[in-house]
């Protein structure tokens, strides 16, 4: 079956000012877009095409890395775009007390994805995600995830910052810190919550 292109869950301009109009139509619209169109071309006619986006992940290093490539893009922005939101809300609940309990405060939280994000060199992708019931915070390159059998950090991610400069460059330019700082703004933590709960 072929992957297709997840509607946005929000109007392209719903992220202003934090992420503009311009970077969302691209970013959706183009990049994701290529990701899946790419991702079928790789699959077609192979055993791959009957899997599931997570059955890919999981064996990544036996497929080509076309297939890395794009279904992480497909794998990586799908997540990304659902936890990101209007809303400026914080943790709550039962995530709210395992970030408290595992990094100390939310800020400190916000410290370590902020410092996982700038320092990946490249392009890549800065994680919170699930290792064994423990919050872990890591990040990759390219569009590489932590449910690739290849990543450093394992895990089920729960939220995902996307640091390749077509994510920020038409407004930030050079200034990817000061995307990231923005991006706590638009963060969807009920979303991230359901994921959490999902993964324990
Ligand atoms: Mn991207």
């Amino acid at each position: 079956m072929a992957h297709t292109l997840p509607a946005l869950p929000y109007g392209y301009d719903a992220l202003e000012p934090h992420i503009d109009t311009m970077t969302m139509q691209i970013h959706h619209g183009k990049h994701h877009q290529a990701y899946v169109d790419n991702l079928n071309k790789a699959l077609a006619g192979t055993d791959g095409e009957n899997k599931s986006l997570e059955e890919l992940m999981a064996n990544i290093s036996s497929y080509p890395v076309a297939v890395r490539n794009n279904g992480g893009g497909h794998y990586n922005h799908s997540l990304f775009w659902s936890v990101l939101g209007t809303g400026n809300s914080t943790p709550s609940g039962k995530l709210a007390d395992a970030i408290n309990a595992t990094f100390g405060s939310f800020d400190a939280l916000k410290e370590k994805m902020n410092t996982a994000g700038a320092t990946r060199f490249g392009s890549g992708w800065a994680w919170l995600s699930v290792s064994g019931g423990n919050l872990v915070v890591s990040s990759t390159p390219n569009q590489d995830n932590p449910l690739m059998d290849v990543a450093e950090v394992k895990g089920t991610p729960i939220l995902g910052i996307d640091v390749w400069e077509h994510a920020y460059y038409l407004k930030y330019q050079n200034k990817r810190p000061d995307y990231l700082s923005a991006i706590w703004n638009v963060i969807n933590w009920r979303e991230v919550e359901k994921r959490y709960e999902a993964a324990l």
